[in-house]
């Protein structure tokens, strides 16, 4: 079998690749080592901004999202009882909006099937040979039958615990890694957000973050221990913290209900650099991990693709290899100012196992300078809408 770019794993950044090569007639395979429901149970983002609305756009797969997502012209922060608004829209002319990653993934995959492209699910033992040399190819197997991809270039869009980081040497690689003492424990209720904007919760209880997906469908977040499992939150015990660490005027509206979903994840930041290795290019979190409380792991996932797109579009084109040539500096420029702004919500947002009085003062302080200075404000706007790609 031969295609012009093998693109491994079929998440939001493979398959995001895929239909926007597709649309500009570079063939492309994505191997998806899952099936395609396996990939869409995973509740993940809920925050798009406008880059990657735009990429969908271009990608032809934006009706839905058009027609079911929300704009959120600003956020709420909370400190203890005390709460202030970040006004998106007045500091920067901008918006984010909600629109869930499994909905986004769910249209990416009809449009990748209604436009005939080829999707492997179930591939096992997925290898990258060659990717230094000008034949690269990829090899896997399903159902304990092997295949042979050859390709011009491969997209390492497997996600962090995938094979294409690891496929560059560890000579060549440099990886930087911040491991969070805490996880996030989220749910999923079938009940109305407590607020028609995100609350981002600051309290001595530790972190809470109150989300949704639609008028009947929320998304809430507490802090937890590393040692918690879901199965030690009772949804009564959750709805009673997450009451605890909201101001009170937000916790008697808040709509409680039985969870549809509960489940922790870790939090990490997380960058591999180079992000280029000879003709294979890593992208999303193949390549770098934040923290969700900036709402950027997908929002860099997009802003990666954008740049390997360009760069392939320009090649196949004109032979202008010029873009794949500054692929890895470009997309780790933005990385690293997510990896900052993603680091700096964590640490004024939650409680550490280690901190001390003064370091409560000292975050105190940053969320008080954020309450009363504008402009202030409007760098954490400008962080969070995105910045330009
Ligand atoms: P993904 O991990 O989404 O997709 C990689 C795909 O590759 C998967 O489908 C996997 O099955 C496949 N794969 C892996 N190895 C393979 C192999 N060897 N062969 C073939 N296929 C292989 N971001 C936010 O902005 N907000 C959030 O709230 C948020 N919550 C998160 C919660 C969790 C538990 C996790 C893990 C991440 C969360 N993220 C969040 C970040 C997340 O949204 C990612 O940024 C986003 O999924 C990145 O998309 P991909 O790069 O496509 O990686
Ligand atoms: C979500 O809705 O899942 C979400 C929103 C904002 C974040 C993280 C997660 O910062």
């Amino acid at each position: 079998m031969r295609t012009q770019v093998a693109i491994i794993g079929g998440g939001p950044s493979g398959l995001l690749l895929g239909q926007l090569l597709h649309r500009q007639g570079i063939d492309n395979i994505v191997l998806e080592r899952k099936t395609r429901d396996y990939v869409l149970g995973r509740i993940r983002a809920g925050i798009l901004e406008t880059g990657l609305v735009d990429l969908m756009r271009k990608a032809g797969v934006s009706e839905r999202m058009d027609r079911e997502s929300f704009v959120h012209d600003g956020t709420v922060i909370t400190d203890g009882n005390t709460h202030f608004e970040i006004n998106f829209k007045e500091l920067t002319g901008d918006h984010v909006i909600v629109y869930g990653q499994t909905e986004l993934t769910r249209d990416l995959y009809d449009a990748r099937e209604e436009c005939g492209a080829q999707t492997v699910f179930n591939t096992e033992n997925v290898q990258i040979h060659d990717a230094d040399s000008d034949a690269p190819y990829v090899t896997y197997e399903v159902d304990g039958e092997q295949h042979r991809i050859d390709c011009d270039y491969v997209a390492g869009c497997d996600g962090f615990h995938g094979v294409s980081r690891k496929t560059i040497p560890e000579d060549v690689r440099n990886e930087y890694e911040k491991v969070y003492p805490f996880g996030w424990l989220g749910i999923l209720s079938e009940t109305p957000p407590v607020h028609d904007e995100l609350i981002y919760a600051n309290s001595e209880r530790g972190f809470a973050l109150c989300s949704m997906r639609n008028e009947n469908l929320s998304r809430y977040y507490i802090q937890c221990s590393l040692t918690d499992s879901p199965e030690d939150w009772s949804d009564d015990a959750f709805w009673e913290e997450l009451k605890r660490r909201i101001p009170a005027e937000m916790a008697d509206k808040l709509v409680t209900g039985p969870t549809i979903e509960k489940s922790i994840a870790p939090l990490r930041s997380f960058v591999t650099e180079p992000m280029r290795w000879g003709r294979l290019f890593l992208c999303g979190d193949a390549a770098h991990i934040v923290p969700p409380t900036g709402a950027k792991g997908l929002n860099t996932a997009a802003s990666d693709i954008h740049y390997l797109f360009e760069g392939l579009s320009a090649f196949y084109a004109n032979g202008d290899a010029s873009g794949l040539d500054t692929y890895s500096e470009k997309a780790l420029s933005r990385i690293w100012k997510a990896e900052r702004f993603s680091w700096w919500m964590t640490n004024i947002l939650h409680r550490f196992p280690d901190q001390t009085d003064f370091d409560i003062k000292m975050q105190r302080a940053d969320l008080d300078f954020l309450r009363s200075n504008r402009d202030a404000q409007k760098v954490m706007a400008q962080n969070y809408i995105g910045l330009p790609y």
